[in-house]
């Protein structure tokens, strides 16, 4: 073991909505990633030093998905670890998801991951975060306190790689098995599979090149027995690469970036299609010609939340929650929820972006970005959304369209589209802010077709405490005709801004083509904008290439 000096300590940023996100070149530089692995092995040594925060006190997992520079980035931070008296478990081949870790925290009982992901951006960025004893992203106070005590780093300690292997510091799990013998605690995989030898079925499944492919192939092929299509299944460094313009492409489940998977589904040959991001926390699911937005698949799960063995972890309240920009298409089914939770109090909760926040809750949860978790582990989990919706299609026999559309005869349908305002230009975001912050004096004003009837600012009162736990969580404007935007920007970016903008209209008539009820929104909010004297525009909303069913 030795003490290194650095010779120029960096001002380390603080973590965002998920951990630090930075280019690959601003982690690559010399003693970053030693200055950052000291802050956070000081943390946990800080937090362990007088209480047992897990049986596990001194063990602390460490993985991630395939980016580059992962590999080298875990034998760094693990001779960094050990150094410090932790004994570090990393997946093997260090190749890890998101949920995967989040459960084998609270399965091996240890005091909290380090995950390494810059999730759905592309390999040329890096992002490292934590997640805490009880399986959840770190909360902000924790957050804070590894960057105050990263900030004050002079020298770290260190040691060779190799001899902390030798010496049993360094222990390696197999954590697709751990991760795929809870799914099949959950949705009992015999059952599933006696299901799919009697009718058997067809899937197209698409792992962007980021870890999800051999969790995939372990779900779905070895326990389940699907004979999958699988796509972009081998994990990458380069996460596939670069698109035709040059620019590194997006391992995200976004309908920008799945158009395989969207043209096989078209073929209307199988039953369930999927694709997940990098560290597989984010979905897309449909099948059969159809794809589910995530807060209208969360409306299908609620439904069928009986199919699913982890009622025992339920206390007597049950949180469905949402991010506050996500659709409200779980709140329409609160009575519904209470005639199936006959002896439970429901609560429908909206929370500021970042799954923490729900995870905090326990976790029945849904965001806009793709993400759907569950009360078994506290992330969003890909793979879970996807082997859910297969239970429910082996159980009713009916497609996702005619899941989705069962509910929204029932409570309507939420048409929910998301776009972007993106720029460098600092003084630019600023102006935004102030557009924004001012909308109220443009209340009685119309923009495109829409009055502005209402404007403000949303702030997050936690459900338990009844504290404000976050101000300004997202901005909104509410236009007549029941047309509703919000907005915030964007916390896992590594450069620039990026404006986020939520378009929502609720609707008893769920056939209607989706552009005609969301072009008005995305007209008023560009003419909002540039009333304020803002030039750009909003585009790239995630509705441009979804394919839409009623036309
Ligand atoms: C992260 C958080 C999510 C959140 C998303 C928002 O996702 O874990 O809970 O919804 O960021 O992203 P943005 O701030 O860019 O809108 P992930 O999958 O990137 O870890």
């Amino acid at each position: 073991m030795k003490k290194d000096i650095l010779p120029e300590p960096y001002q380390i940023p603080k973590m965002g909505t998920s951990g630090l996100r930075l280019k690959q070149e601003q982690y690559n530089r010399a003693g970053f990633l030693e200055q950052f692995t000291e802050g956070i092995a000081r943390y946990f040594k800080e937090i362990t030093s007088t209480t047992k925060i897990a049986e596990n006190n001194t063990h602390l997992l460490l993985g991630g998905d395939p980016r580059e520079g992962n590999s080298e980035r875990i034998k760094t931070m693990a001779s960094i670890l050990t150094a410090h008296g932790f004994t570090v478990i990393v997946p093997e081949n260090g190749l890890a998801s998101t949920p995967a870790m989040s459960h084998a925290i609270r399965h091996l009982k240890t005091i909290g991951a380090i995950i390494l992901t810059a999730s759905h951006n592309p390999f040329t960025d890096v992002g490292i975060k934590i997640n805490t004893a009880n399986g959840a992203p770190a909360l902000t106070d924790c957050t804070e306190r590894i960057n105050e005590l990263q900030n004050d780093v002079q020298d770290y300690l260190t040691q060779d790689y190799k001899t902390a292997l030798t010496e049993g510091l360094i222990k390696t799990i197999d954590i697709i098995s751990m991760y795929a013998d809870l799914l099949d605690k959950m949705f009992s995989f015999k059952d599933m599979r006696e299901k799919i030898e009697g009718t058997p079925v067809s899937a197209v499944f698409d792992s962007m090149h980021g870890a999800a492919g051999p969790f995939a192939r372990e779900v779905f092929v070895n326990r389940l027995g699907l004979d999958p299509l699988m796509l972009r299944e081998e994990p990458r460094t380069d996460l596939g690469g670069f698109d035709d313009k040059g620019e590194p492409k997006h391992p995200e489940p976004d309908f920008d970036y799945v158009s395989d998977l969207i043209n096989q589904n078209s073929t209307n040959q199988f039953s369930i299609a999927a694709a997940w991001d990098s560290d597989v926390d984010r979905r897309l699911d449909g099948g059969s010609g159809f794809f589910l937005e995530s807060a209208d698949e969360f409306a299908i799960f609620a439904r069928y939340s009986h199919l699913i063995n982890i009622q025992s972890m339920f206390n007597n309240t049950i949180y469905f929650c949402r991010s506050t920009v996500t659709s409200h298409a779980i709140d329409l089914m609160s009575n519904e929820l209470t005639t199936i939770f006959k002896d439970k109090t429901i609560k429908t909760v909206q929370t500021p972006t970042g799954f923490k926040w729900i995870a905090e809750l326990g976790n029945w949860g849904v965001e806009e970005s793709n993400g759907v978790g569950n009360p078994a582990l506290r992330e969003k989990d890909g793979i879970f959304a996807t082997v859910f919706l297969l239970k429910i299609i082996l159980e009713t026999g009916k497609t996702p369209l005619q899941l989705m559309e069962d509910i929204w005869k029932d409570h309507g349908r939420v048409y929910f589209t998301r776009g972007e305002v993106s720029g460098s230009d600092p003084i630019e975001k600023e102006a935004l802010i102030n557009i924004l912050k001012e909308a109220q004096s443009q209340i009685g004003n119309r923009f495109g077709t829409l009055t502005l009837e209402n404007a403000g600012s949303w702030d997050y009162k936690h459900p338990e405490t009844g504290e404000i736990a976050e101000k300004n969580a997202a901005y909104f404007l509410e236009f007549s005709d029941g047309n509703s935007i919000k907005a915030r920007f964007s916390g896992t970016g590594s450069g620039g801004y990026t404006l986020r903008v939520y378009c929502s209209k609720f609707d008893k008539n769920y056939s209607i083509p989706k552009t005609r009820i969301v072009q008005p929104m995305k007209d008023a909010f560009d003419d909002f904008l540039q009333n304020g004297g803002f030039k750009g525009k909003s585009e790239k909303y995630t509705d441009s290439n979804q394919p839409d069913v009623y036309l």
